[in-house]
């Protein structure tokens, strides 16, 4: 028997979520969501070269489903639609299976360490693909939630809000003669779905959650979401000097 390890009556060992370590987090965990092209992976990238210039801490970028090879291969099979026959349920469980071995592997220890996580996407893409635009109940989402994430919940969630015409747009150019994925191939109500639930999910937790206007150019987005780091999480993204500022800070 493994010490602190509780077994049942036959004596078979019981498997106890990881997150029940009591080492306290002492990194801040950010997450950015919204819909297909919003600009997700182009502000995470800017956000971490702004954090690793400012804050000297360590930045960890990630993304979900994926971000530790064992999840990486799971979102493949995802993204090429071999889950889909079974339904959101079992959709929400692949995702889940990636998540425990990503919160695992590179989110825990990372923020245990100190560093900023910033990771692209995470529950509330669950919150909006499976539950609202695909159907299923949210208290399976919920009950799912408590045992694969626990306590290791984002300190801020960036929801980049794009109308879905433009993301599918910017999405389509970038993937100009690529097979759209399988959650790319959705009809644009579906896409209108995953909108209002970012917009809902962000009017349910505003203490958490901060809505960027990703419509405007680059530059732009990426100053709005210096903005709500700075005001949120103050400790990450202290004030400069005046007359200093480090490259690619807007003016
Ligand atoms: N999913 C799920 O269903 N359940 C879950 O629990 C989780 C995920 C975690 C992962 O796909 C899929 O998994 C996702 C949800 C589902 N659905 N899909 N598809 P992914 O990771 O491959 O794709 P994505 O998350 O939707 O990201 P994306 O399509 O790559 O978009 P993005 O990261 O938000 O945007 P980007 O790559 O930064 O930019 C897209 C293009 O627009 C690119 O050419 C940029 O240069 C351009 N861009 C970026 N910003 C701008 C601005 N401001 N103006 C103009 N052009 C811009």
């Amino acid at each position: 028997m493994l010490p602190g390890r509780p077994t049942r009556r036959d004596g078979a060992r019981v498997i106890v979520p990881r997150f029940e370590d009591p080492a306290p987090a002492r990194g801040a965990f950010i997450t950015f969501e919204g819909g297909e092209g919003a600009g997700k992976s182009t502000q995470v990238a800017r956000l971490a070269a702004t954090l690793r210039a400012r804050s000297g801490r360590g930045a960890c970028v990630t993304r979900e489903p994926g971000g530790s090879p064992r999840a990486e291969e799971i979102r493949a099979a995802l993204l090429d639609g071999v889950a889909k026959p079974y339904g959101p349920f079992a959709e929400a469980l692949l995702f889940s299976a990636a998540r425990i071995d990503h919160l695992d592997r590179l989110i825990r220890p990372a923020l245990q360490r100190g560093e900023t996580v910033l990771c692209d996407r995470f529950i509330d893409s669950t919150r909006a693909y499976q539950g609202a635009a695909g159907g299923l109940d949210p208290g399976v989402i919920a009950a799912l939630e408590r045992v694969v994430v626990g306590p290791t919940r984002p300190d801020l969630t960036l929801i980049l809000d794009l109308p879905p015409e433009a993301g599918l747009a910017r999405a389509t150019a970038r993937g100009a003669g690529q097979k759209a994925d399988r959650f790319e191939a959705e009809a644009l109500g579906f896409h209108v779905r995953l909108r209002d639930a970012f917009l809902a999910i962000a009017r349910a937790e505003p203490a958490r959650c901060a809505v960027i206007d990703a419509g405007r150019d680059p530059d732009a987005v990426e100053a709005a979401i210096r903005d709500a780091v700075a005001s949120r999480l103050p400790d990450l993204l202290p004030e400069l000097p005046p007359g200093e500022g480090i490259r690619g800070d807007a003016a």
